[in-house]
């Protein structure tokens, strides 16, 4: 086991079974600890908010299953060789593009992931805010520091996106997501994620890519504001049961770790299929507002470099490197 004290008496906990005790003595022993430091981590477990039953016989019990994305719940689902190797969890961050982007300049390394159970300021492209309900959804920043040069990094918006989407697969069987160009993922139709890749970069190296992650996971219709309730949906109303959030984290990790490996050595072009395979905007109508104008027209296809190819009603094809689309 590895961690702080705190974290490895919590993976003991999480590991024995549901209403089994594990004594002071077992846990002093399993983390190579004195039993008062095992005292004083179940104390500061208790102040993170996990409720621990000890029977003085027995020993120590967690109360209930619990449902938090810190680091003991995601790495038994873990498979990856970097990303989430390193996890930075906190109950609640303003945004935790900002928290990474403050890691990054503390040197954090390659597949640092930092997730909140809340944030108070989650914000989507161009400033827009993101609603994000505490405890009920993934909210995360994934580091990855790819040597690549700055006009790449775009790109890691349809990485994320495609592996978003085969971990949802992977999971869960009662609905298909579909991928709308460039950063939302739907099912049918309304919002479960949106992606918001930002960057460090110097002039020609990027020196991290802060790959931020959104997905609605066990929110009920009433958790979301009356405003996006017409066009957001969480994973657990479409699929109809409650879902395990540490677990989608650790399945999205490895998909990630997977593609940008691709991407790195071979570009867009060898994600391509299975980005268009997931898309749900080929082939649509659309219309797409850029900064500068609004196009009309059929979306029918993306090229190696990720750019959305729109044929207006005219014939002429362009290429749209960042809008908001919709189908018409
Ligand atoms: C996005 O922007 O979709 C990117 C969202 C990225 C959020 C993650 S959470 C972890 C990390 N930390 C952050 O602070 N951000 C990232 P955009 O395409 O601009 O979409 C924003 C629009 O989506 C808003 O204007 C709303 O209409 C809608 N929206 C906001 N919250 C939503 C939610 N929870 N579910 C569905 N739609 C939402």
């Amino acid at each position: 086991m590895s961690g702080t004290t705190k974290e490895r008496v919590l993976q003991a906990l999480l590991q024995v079974q549901q209403d089994a005790y594990v004594s002071g003595a077992q846990l002093a022993d399993m983390c190579g600890v004195s039993r008062t430091a095992i005292w004083k981590a179940i104390q500061t477990l208790e102040q993170d908010g996990y409720t621990i039953i000890s029977a003085r016989t027995k020993g120590y019990r967690l109360a209930e299953k619990t449902d938090f994305v810190d680091a003991a719940h995601i790495e038994p689902y873990l498979q990856t060789k970097a990303i989430g190797r390193v996890i930075h969890y906190e109950k609640e961050v303003t945004s935790t593009q900002t928290v990474a982007s403050e890691l990054v300049k503390a040197n954090t390394p390659h597949g640092t992931v930092v997730i909140a159970e809340a944030q108070t300021a989650g914000r989507g492209r161009m400033e827009r805010p993101w609603e994000t309900t505490a405890g009920k959804g993934i909210w995360m920043t994934v580091i990855l520091r790819p040597d690549l040069p700055p006009h790449q990094a775009p790109q890691f918006t349809l990485v994320a996106a495609v592996a978003v989407i085969n971990a949802m697969k992977a999971l869960y069987h009662n609905f298909t997501p579909v991928i709308k160009w460039p950063n939302d993922i739907l099912v049918n139709g309304k919002k479960t994620t949106g992606i918001l890749t930002e960057m460090v970069a110097e002039a020609d190296r990027v020196n991290a890519l802060l790959v931020g992650i959104g997905i609605n996971m066990n929110q009920q219709m009433s958790d979301f504001p009356e405003e996006l309730q017409t066009i957001a949906t969480s994973v657990a109303l479409e699929e109809g049961r409650s879902v395990d959030r540490a677990e989608l984290v650790a399945m999205i990790c490895q998909y990630l770790e997977n593609y940008s490996d691709v991407y790195v050595k071979h570009g867009f072009a060898r994600l391509k299929m299975l980005w268009e395979e997931a898309s749900g905007t080929i082939g649509k109508q659309i219309r797409a507002t850029t900064l500068r104008e609004v196009l009309e027209g059929t979306a029918i296809g993306i090229t190696d470099d990720g750019v959305l190819q729109v044929q207006l009603a005219s014939g002429e094809v362009r290429g749209i490197y960042s809008a908001d689309i919709e189908l018409t």
